[in-house]
């Protein structure tokens, strides 16, 4: 049975929305406590993470109040790897991939977004970045995406889907909130929407359908993030 888990999060940042989705995913009982990104309180750092970056859990030790952790729980940071650790405690949820096989296809899966997609996303969404390299990395998230499955590994929303899918959701939801120069959106939909991108659009619609994804994503998660 796995211990106390407490998520330290923020609704606008999708690298903790990657780990809600896996807590959601594996059904676990956790409390959350929202670090406000603007105004972070300055035990953060000290107590739970020296990067001062959300997200981050601690695990085990007694349940207490966020803002007093206790020194008997550890501290994991960094969204990819705390999702590694919990679908290490949960080995017989569908979030986590059964196999060495499919382990590794979903590492590959998640480094990949995390070099060649993400970074692209991120540029484009916060800072302003350019519209043909957010489409190249568009081409080649299509490449990587399965022909026949639902999700990014197999018909279940797994650990590499945690990975990509707030990124995904925050460009699309980007585009309708109208954040860009005359046309860029609109190129950047029909793209999503046309044959080039036919496996990212469907990824797209199976994702808003999915239930941890519905219980997770809100329009507070569009809120500006990065420095
Ligand atoms: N590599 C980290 C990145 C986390 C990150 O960049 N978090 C942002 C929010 S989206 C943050 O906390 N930034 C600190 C700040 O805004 O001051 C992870 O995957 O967890």
């Amino acid at each position: 049975m796995p211990e106390q888990i407490t998520l330290y999060t923020s609704k606008a940042s999708p690298f903790a929305h990657r780990v809600e989705l896996a807590l959601a995913e594996v059904g676990a009982t956790y409390q959350s406590h929202e670090i406000p990104l603007r105004a972070k309180p300055t035990w953060y750092a000290r107590r739970i993470n020296p990067a001062n970056e959300v997200p981050a859990i601690t695990y085990g030790g007694p349940l207490v109040s966020p803002i007093r952790p206790s020194p008997d729980s550890m501290k994991i940071t960094e969204s990819l790897i705390i999702n590694e650790f919990i679908a290490d405690l949960y080995p017989d949820s569908s979030f986590t991939p059964k196999d060495a096989v499919s382990r590794a296809t979903a590492r590959m899966f998640i480094d990949a977004a995390e070099w060649k997609v993400i970074p692209q996303f991120r540029d484009f969404i916060w800072c302003g970045g350019s519209t043909d390299a957010l489409m190249n990395s568009l081409e080649y998230l299509q490449t990587i995406l399965p022909e026949n499955a639902k999700f990014a590994l197999c018909d279940d929303f797994t650990i590499a889907d945690a990975a990509i899918a707030p990124f995904v959701a925050q460009l699309v939801m980007s585009l309708d909130l109208g954040c860009y120069m005359d046309g860029e959106a609109k190129q950047v939909l029909e793209m999503l929407q046309g044959p080039e991108c036919s496996k990212v659009w469907k990824y797209w619609q199976a994702v808003k359908e999915q239930p941890s994804f519905q219980a997770t994503f809100n329009e507070n998660r569009q809120q500006k993030c990065f420095k």
